[in-house]
């Protein structure tokens, strides 16, 4: 194989460094009014998090054949609808947390009216870095992304999934109510980073059917290992605080099969995605280091 695991560290920092300099930019100035807000904003998004829905779409866009900075429109797009959903999930009426990336949340630093606003705002800013410049040759394909990207956040996905997961904090779950939780909660916008990457591209939709395959083995793979993470590492490796979900008495993939089924089912889900990109050649080399990263990483 003509590329190999460094290449995949180099890839991974420079396709991190390209998404920084993008949310920097579309991200207002911290002196520009409301300076509060706008400073909040910058420190609930920028320097931190892994940038895990980013990578995905510039490598989905690359599997794809998309132009790089039409892609990086995406990637900036889906990183800031997570850094919304991390602040609202942090406040004192939904997880009620005080770390996250390794600092205080956002409502600590700040305060939880500037917190709920910033998700708010955040979210918005979203929808406008997706839709403000042409990404795709055909402006109705565009309309689509962004019905796309609406339907992955909104209450049949992410905010229906945080519903269902409130709803369900100390009650029995079986392992299909958990996984139709996560679907929803990390799964859609996890899926909505890989279709959004590949829709800047040729978007065919056989292929796209196939990165779709990928995307949702992914998203169910990320879940699964952060699972095992919060119950097997610390906080400070993590960022955030860990062990929460055992003392809040929370249905996981760890409370249902315990942790070395787990990471069996997080490698099945691996398998199962590397499946999906079989028509797939070289291009599609950086989803399957993807995968990896999800299922290895260790925090
Ligand atoms: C508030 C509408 C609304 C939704 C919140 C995604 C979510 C729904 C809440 C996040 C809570 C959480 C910790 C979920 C587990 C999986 C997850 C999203 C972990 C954090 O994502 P990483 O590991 O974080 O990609 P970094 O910091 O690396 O970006």
């Amino acid at each position: 194989m003509a590329q190999s695991r460094t290449d995949f560290g180099a890839w991974m920092q420079a396709r991190q460094q390209d998404v920084e300099a993008v949310l920097q930019a579309v991200l207002p100035a911290a002196g520009v009014s409301p300076s509060r807000l706008h400073e909040a904003m910058r420190y609930a998004v920028l320097g931190g998090g892994k940038r895990v829905r980013p990578l995905l779409a510039y490598a989905a866009g690359e599997a794809a054949g998309a132009d790089a900075a039409h892609v990086s429109r995406v990637a900036a797009a889906v990183e800031l609808v997570h850094a919304y959903s991390l602040v609202h999930d942090d406040l004192p009426c939904m997880d009620d947390d005080v770390l996250r990336r390794g600092r205080p949340t956002c409502h600590v630093a700040y305060d939880e009216a500037t917190a709920l606003l910033v998700g708010d705002a955040l979210q918005s800013l979203a929808f406008h870095v997706l839709s403000e410049q042409s990404l795709c040759a055909c402006p109705a394909d565009q309309v689509e992304m962004v019905a796309l990207l609406a339907r992955a956040i909104g209450s049949r996905g992410m905010a229906g999934g945080q519903a269902i997961d409130l709803a369900s904090t100390g009650q029995e779950l079986s392992l299909p109510e958990l996984e139709n939780m996560h679907i929803h909660k990390t799964g859609e916008l996890i899926r909505a980073s890989v279709l959004l990457g590949a829709r800047c591209g040729d978007g065919e939709a056989s292929r796209l059917g196939a990165l779709d395959r990928f995307a949702k083995c992914a998203g169910l793979a990320f879940q699964v290992v952060d699972d095992v993470l919060d119950a097997e590492s610390n906080s400070e490796t993590l960022g955030k605080t860990a062990g929460k979900d055992a003392r809040q008495c929370k249905a996981t993939y760890v409370s249902l099969m315990g942790v070395a089924r787990a990471r069996e089912f997080a490698a099945e889900l691996r398998e199962q995605a590397l499946q999906a990109l079989l028509s797939y050649g070289l291009e599609a080399v950086r989803l399957r280091e993807l995968i990896d990263f999800i299922v290895l990483r260790k925090h």
